[in-house]
C-alpha cells in the first residue's frame, strides 16, 4: 500500500479510537453467530407503566427487543414468577416497606412491592412482545423463601434454574442480555453468564433500570469488571 494511503488510514484509526467518528464508520456490525442467544429478561406487565413494580419507561424496550429477536437464531425469554406472599415482598415482613432491605439466610434482600405473582395478568409477558421464535421460557423466583434476579442461579447462589445446562447442551457460547431491569435481573443474569463460562453482553438501549441508591452505576461497574460487553442495539441492527 502506498505510504500516503497508509498514513490516511492511520489517521482515520486514530480519529476513530478517539471517538471522533461514529463507531459504525470504523467497526463492523456485530453479527450474532449460531452459538449466540438473546436472553429477554422479564419484559412483563409488572415492570412497565401500570404494573406493580414499574421500571421507568420499561415499555420502551419492547420494539427494540422485537427487532433484535429477528437477528438471533436463538432466543430465550425469562419471567419473574413469584408465589403469593413471596419472601421478596415487603408485605411478607411485618413493619417493612417496599424498597427497604432485610437480612435473610442467604444475605441482604431488597424488599419489593408484591409483583409478578404466578398466573396473574401482572406476571404475563408484555402484549406487544413479538418473539414467535423464542425457544424457551424460563421462570424464576418461584421458591417461596428464595428470590432469583438471575436467570441462572437463585439468590442463595446455589440453586440452579437449569438455564446453564440447557444453553451448554445446545452449544451456546455467547449470551446477549436485554430487558428489565438493567441493574437487577439483567445485570445478575449477565454476571452469572460469565461465571458459568459464557461470553456475555448487555444491550444497553434494550434495557431500562430501576436505580435504587446508585444500583445502576454499580451494576455497570460490576459488569465491566466481569468482562460483560456493553453494546447498543445499533451495533447489531446496523
Ligand atoms: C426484578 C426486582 C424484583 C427484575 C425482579 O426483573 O429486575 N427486580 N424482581
Ligand atoms: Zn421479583
Amino acid at each position: 500500500m502506498p505510504a500516503s494511503r497508509r498514513d490516511a488510514l492511520t489517521a482515520l484509526a486514530t480519529l476513530a479510537a478517539a471517538g471522533a467518528l461514529p463507531s459504525l464508520a470504523w467497526s463492523a456490525r456485530l453479527k450474532p453467530g449460531k452459538d449466540a442467544v438473546l436472553i429477554v429478561v422479564d419484559v412483563q406487565n409488572c415492570f412497565v407503566t401500570g404494573g406493580t413494580l414499574p421500571v421507568k419507561n420499561g415499555e420502551q424496550v419492547v420494539p427494540v427487543v422485537n427487532k433484535l429477536a429477528k437477528v438471533f437464531d436463538n432466543v430465550v425469554v425469562t419471567q419473574d414468577w413469584h408465589t403469593a406472599g413471596h419472601v421478596s415482598f415487603a408485605s411478607a415482613h411485618a413493619g417493612k416497606k417496599p424498597f427497604e432491605t432485610t437480612k435473610l439466610n442467604y444475605g441482604t434482600q431488597v424488599l419489593w412491592p408484591d409483583h409478578c405473582v404466578q398466573g396473574t395478568a401482572d406476571a404475563a409477558l408484555h402484549k406487544d412482545l413479538e418473539l414467535p421464535r423464542a425457544q424457551l421460557v424460563i421462570r424464576k423466583g418461584y421458591h417461596q423463601g428464595t428470590d432469583s434476579y438471575s436467570a441462572f442461579l437463585e439468590a442463595d447462589r446455589k440453586t440452579q434454574t437449569g438455564l446453564s445446562g440447557y444453553l451448554k447442551s445446545r452449544g451456546i457460547k455467547d449470551c446477549f442480555v436485554c430487558g428489565l431491569a438493567t441493574d437487577f435481573c439483567v445485570a445478575w443474569t449477565a454476571l452469572d453468564a460469565r461465571k458459568a463460562g459464557f461470553q456475555a453482553a448487555v444491550i444497553e438501549d434494550a434495557c431500562r433500570g430501576i436505580d435504587l441508591q446508585g444500583s445502576l452505576a454499580k451494576a455497570w461497574a460490576d459488569m465491566k469488571k466481569a468482562g460483560v460487553r456493553r453494546v447498543q442495539s445499533s451495533d447489531l441492527l446496523g
